[in-house]
């Protein structure tokens, strides 16, 4: 009877120890912390870096501050608030882009609201040798009137073509009034890929050769993808190229894209993957997102990057994408699954960005800057091999379930080398 209790003790032991494993599921098991806790900027929506350790903030206003994330050390670099209109919620200094060869040239290019008339201004600057660039030194590359003040888009961009590209917006108002979603003669709508390499006052930029509706009558020939609400960020993926646009929503879906040359995304034929305010619509030549969510998760997209930080491993080559409203964050693979919600946080994603290797952080409306707690798990960030593959085990894991498992097997073990001992004590004892 003894030794039965003694059993049943080693086995509750046993499979206490089963229970405390750690749970093998494949949810990144990521975190989101406040990246410098003692930095405030105004109104920021987006982050950059210009091929060094520098953080570029954009505040909303019209200034950019420069940022070196060792010291947290801040100052102004350009402030252009004497030319930017920041009267409505969606406008502003929007957009920031250091040319490919910034090192040598000094330029850097921005996205600007301005005001009478109503209109985004692309425009570059030019910083002295490792210095700041003076605001005088302005050459607007482009300027598009706007009808509304809201849908401006604002997400400028270079690819890894060296061609910069620029997210423009339907023009406002709702539901795309005047069709400039579905018009290719107007660059509202659009996404543009222009070739600013050789700028100059006379010839602002180049359309190049290879562009899809440069033979397309009726056309503009800057427009390299179209059928867009409002794409609220867009990037390219540092590994593979592939262009990742999130486009702001009306009243119901919110959108992932991969844009690819010429495509026609839909809008105002459609909103996400349903025929806009119609049961039926033709939705022939449309590019359909990848991934869409209704406003019971939020209300505006804002679009991110596919991870190749250090930071969080299990993210690596996930997008990463927020809506502004909910805090909700996701991603979603190029493979085309699910989206998965990684965190959900109490504070305005304006924003994604990422600095010279690669490293996420969150953009906060508020003011802050968020980033990816560090995972315990991953290899030393100053160690030459960083890469970790999504795929792969987690080694710590595998090696406490591993320990637990011992333990649990010299409990059981022990429990029934004392039950034996009691046992042959008792035959003992009881030998006259
Ligand atoms: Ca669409």
């Amino acid at each position: 009877m003894r030794l039965l209790a003694a059993f049943a003790l080693a086995a509750f032991a046993a499979i206490a120890v089963i229970a405390a494993s750690p749970n093998q599921t494949d949810d990144p098991a990521v975190s989101i912390e406040l990246a410098f806790p003692n930095l405030f900027f105004d109104q920021p929506v987006f982050l950059t870096h210009a091929g060094g350790d520098t953080l570029y903030v954009v505040e909303q206003r019209g200034a950019i501050q420069a940022m070196d994330p060792g010291t947290g050390h801040v100052e102004e670099y350009l402030n252009i608030t004497d030319r930017v209109n920041h009267g409505g919620s969606e406008e502003g200094l929007l957009g920031l882009a250091f040319a490919p060869g910034f090192a040598d040239s000094g330029h850097l290019f921005v996205y600007y609201s301005a005001a009478l008339p109503r209109r985004s201004v692309i425009a570059r600057f030019t910083a002295s040798a490792g210095g700041r660039p003076a605001p005088s030194t302005e050459m607007v590359v482009l300027e598009v009137e706007q009808p509304f003040r809201n849908h401006n888009g604002g997400m400028i961009a270079f690819g890894p073509d060296g061609m910069l590209y620029v997210g423009l917006g339907d023009g406002g108002s709702g539901g795309d009034p005047k069709g400039n979603g579905q018009n290719r003669s107007t660059l509202l709508g659009s996404i543009l890929r222009i070739d600013v390499s050789a700028s100059t006052t006379g010839e602002p930029y180049r359309v190049p050769a290879d562009n899809p509706f440069v033979s397309t009558p009726g056309a503009r020939p800057e427009i390299w993808a179209y059928g867009l609400r409002n794409p609220w960020r867009f990037s390219f993926d540092s590994e593979s190229g592939a262009l990742w646009l999130a486009d702001v929503g009306q009243n119901a879906l919110e959108e992932i894209n991969v844009v690819v040359r010429g495509a026609n995304y839909g809008w105002n034929t459609m909103e996400g993957r349903h025929c806009f305010e119609r049961p039926k619509c033709d939705q022939s030549g449309l590019t359909l997102p990848v991934a869409q969510y209704t406003h019971d998760f939020g209300c505006s997209v804002t679009g991110g990057y596919e991870y190749h930080g250090a930071r969080a491993p299990s993210l690596e080559g996930a997008y990463v994408y927020a809506d502004f409203c909910s805090g909700r964050v996701w991603t979603v693979r190029a493979d085309m699954a699910e989206p998965i919600q990684i965190a959900q946080e109490d504070f305005r994603v304006s924003s994604f960005g990422v600095d010279v290797n690669d490293e996420l952080y969150l953009v906060s409306l508020n003011g802050r800057l968020f980033r990816f707690a560090a995972d315990p798990d991953a290899p030393d960030p100053t160690a030459t091999a960083l890469v970790t593959p999504a795929s792969t085990p987690r080694v710590s894991d595998d090696g406490a379930a591993i320990t637990l498992w011992v333990i649990g097997l010299i409990v059981v073990l022990a429990i029934g080398v004392l039950c034996l001992a009691l046992r042959l004590s008792f035959l003992f004892e009881s030998v006259p």
